[in-house]
């Protein structure tokens, strides 16, 4: 039996979702759309965060080593050009892999961070940190580009990488919100490319960013949201 609890806005549930997909693997969607109380939550993992992932007696929580793990333990590549890649962090080059990997993750903790302040009412320009989360945002980005060789390949030449996955869920959840940032992605050509690329993946098309503010209870079958008190 394999389940995945998510809320349905996290970019970090949405990479995970988009690796489940890529290799065809069927899972019970524990669909979350607002966050419940710490002790529900504390239930399925002590971090408090989504997403966590069963895969019989194994319970994993933190993104990125429940996509590791994905890659890992299901070494079969369903079709697909490119195709997924075969582990995490390629064996010649594990450190930089790991490196672009986890400057990824803090992209998004800091995207993240800015998207909970602001629906707890403190935005950007109220707050020296959030200030600095934005321009950790424009810093990571431009050091990203110089890590990519040219404009038709992700961070791992020839295939679709976790890394490729999880800066494509980062980016177009802060360019999905209001969040008061412009990521200026036109700067970075290499990365423009790489996510209007993933974005006409299937996996990509099945798990779509959703809309998600105070206040959403629900959404109809295109996305859009139902509001608490609509029709
Ligand atoms: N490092 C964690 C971050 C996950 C995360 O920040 N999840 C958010 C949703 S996007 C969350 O659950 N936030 C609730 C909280 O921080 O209490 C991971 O990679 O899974």
């Amino acid at each position: 039996m394999r389940a995945l609890l998510f809320t349905t806005g996290s970019p970090f549930a949405r990479g995970v979702r988009i690796v489940l997909d890529e290799l065809g693997l069927d899972y019970e969607k524990r669909e979350e759309i607002t966050t419940p109380s710490a002790a529900q939550r504390a239930e399925a993992t002590p971090t408090l965060q989504v997403p966590t992932f069963w895969d019989g007696d194994l319970t994993l929580w933190e993104s990125g080593t429940i996509a590791e793990y994905l890659l890992s333990a299901y070494p079969h590549r369903p079709e697909a050009r490119p195709p997924l890649a075969p582990s995490a962090f390629r064996p010649e080059a594990e450190w930089q892999d790991k490196l672009t990997f986890s400057t990824i993750q803090t992209f998004g903790n800091a995207a993240t961070i800015i998207s909970q302040m602001k629906w707890t009412g403190v935005a950007v320009g109220d707050n020296a940190h959030l200030q600095r989360a934005a321009e950790k945002l424009a810093h990571i980005l431009q050091w990203l580009e110089s890590q990519l060789d040219d404009t038709g390949n992700g961070f791992q030449p020839g295939v679709v990488s976790i890394q490729d996955i999880f800066l494509a869920a980062h980016v177009r959840f802060v360019q999905a919100r209001p969040l008061g940032v412009d990521l200026r992605l036109d700067r970075y050509e290499k990365v423009s490319a790489l996510l209007e690329r993933l974005d006409a993946r299937e996996s990509f098309k099945k798990n779509p960013i959703w809309w998600w503010e105070p206040g959403v209870v629900g959404y109809r079958p295109d996305g859009t949201p139902i509001f608490e008190g609509d029709a």
